[in-house]
């Protein structure tokens, strides 16, 4: 069987880089899409990046942007992938709200120019495509635990860009014959999950505060539930996706919901800080710790314009037809970011995140 070629765009991010060691191991040639940026972006890939002047590298990077349709028609062209990943994105819901209009060209309008550019090359037939979908999607309750059925009611720019994505996806599918998924990802956390969403932030500050580093951790809504799973058991996932008969859209989750707080509560526990409650609700003043130190603040402009309360998912489909499941649970995922970020810590500075 001739060696496969696959394309990851967002291949610098948490998901993009399990995507990448996963298919080198499983023999793939992967080309990856960066993009240019003032300081190097490549952290989470360096133990898999090649260097280009060997003879027939299996893993290179090109520079690339979702916003740039000429690019990445050529990128395509050139590199004559199998399969595509489409992981880059805007990818912070918060952020979404600061910048609307740069997240619909990226994560919506990008998503177009990168199917656009494979029917351009009469590749319709020969590449296969993942799309990044996510749990934003169902937003609003409708339906729990949420499945592939259940309606969408997207509660952020994010969202909204996510869900047309979403559906030139299944109509590029439908229209063109197009072997073209979209994974409805539930949240998915990692020692290498960006410092700004709110598990890495947690555990971040677990560990600096653990050490004493940090004084105080800023937080917002610590009633939001989330289904939080491990990004490489996930990545899994995407490729069982490309590799059936018949292209189709799956839920991947743990079934399992938490909310922030709790994970709080993991995390400092771990990092072998006591924490005690004090207040709630509109008295609500954060944890201490035993000596009366306020660890933890809650910070109003943390809190979303609109915000996903509840998530939690039905992973019955992608079980039964790809046979995925996932391994860690959330406590596990806890207790391993938290003893990666001490680690870290103990040999690196802290920087300051939102
Ligand atoms: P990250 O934020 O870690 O990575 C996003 C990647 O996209 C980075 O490589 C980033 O580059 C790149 N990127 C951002 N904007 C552009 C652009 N305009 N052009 C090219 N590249 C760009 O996200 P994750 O790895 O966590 O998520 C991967 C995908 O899955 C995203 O689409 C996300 O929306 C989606 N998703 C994620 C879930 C999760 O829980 N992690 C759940 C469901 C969906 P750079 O490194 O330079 O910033
Ligand atoms: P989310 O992840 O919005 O679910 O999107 P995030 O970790 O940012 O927020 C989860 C929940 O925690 C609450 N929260 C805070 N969030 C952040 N970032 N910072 C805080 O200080 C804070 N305090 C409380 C939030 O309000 C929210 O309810 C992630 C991204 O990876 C998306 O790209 C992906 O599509 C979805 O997961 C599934």
């Amino acid at each position: 069987m001739s060696q496969k070629t696959a394309l990851i765009t967002g291949t610098t991010g948490q998901d993009g880089a399990y995507l990448a060691q996963l298919l080198l191991e499983k023999g793939y040639r992967v080309h990856g899409l960066k993009r240019r940026s003032s300081s190097f972006n490549t952290g989470r890939i360096e133990h898999i990046y090649e260097d280009p002047h060997i003879e027939d590298p299996q893993f290179s990077l090109h520079y690339g942007d979702m916003t740039d349709s000429t690019n990445l028609i050529r990128l395509v062209q050139e590199t004559k992938p199998d399969e595509i990943y489409n992981l880059a994105a805007q990818s912070h819901v918060q952020v979404s709200f600061e910048t609307p209009e740069y997240t619909a060209n990226a994560d919506g309008i990008g998503t177009l120019r990168l199917l656009e550019a494979i029917r351009i090359l009469g590749m319709e037939k020969s590449c296969r495509f993942y799309q990044a979908s996510t749990s934003e999607l169902y937003g609003l309750v409708q339906e729990v635990p949420q499945r592939e059925t259940t309606p969408f009611y997207p509660r952020s720019p994010y969202a909204a860009a996510k869900l047309y994505a979403y559906w030139i996806v299944v109509n590029y599918r439908e229209a063109y014959g197009m072997h073209a998924s979209n994974g409805i990802l539930f949240n998915h956390e990692s020692p290498m999950r960006g410092e700004t969403f709110v598990t890495r932030k947690i555990t971040r500050a677990a560990a600096a505060i653990a050490l004493g580093r940090q004084d105080r951790l800023y937080l917002g809504n610590l009633d939001a539930r989330r289904d939080w799973g491990h990004a490489r058991e996930y990545v899994r996932g995407m490729w069982m996706m490309l590799q059936t008969d018949e292209p189709d859209d799956y839920v991947l989750a743990t079934g399992e919901t938490t909310p922030v707080r709790t994970f709080v509560e993991w995390a400092f526990e771990d990092a072998g800080v006591t924490l005690e409650w004090r207040g709630s609700g509109a008295d609500e003043k954060g944890y201490c710790a035993k000596s009366g130190r306020l660890l933890i603040a809650i910070d109003p402009r943390y809190f979303r314009p609109t915000e996903v309360e509840l998530l939690i998912g039905d992973p019955s489909k992608a079980r039964e037809k790809l046979g995925w499941h996932h391994e860690t649970s959330p406590r596990d995922l806890a207790r391993e970011m938290v003893q990666a970020d001490l680690k870290v810590m103990q040999s690196a500075p802290i920087g300051k995140g939102a």
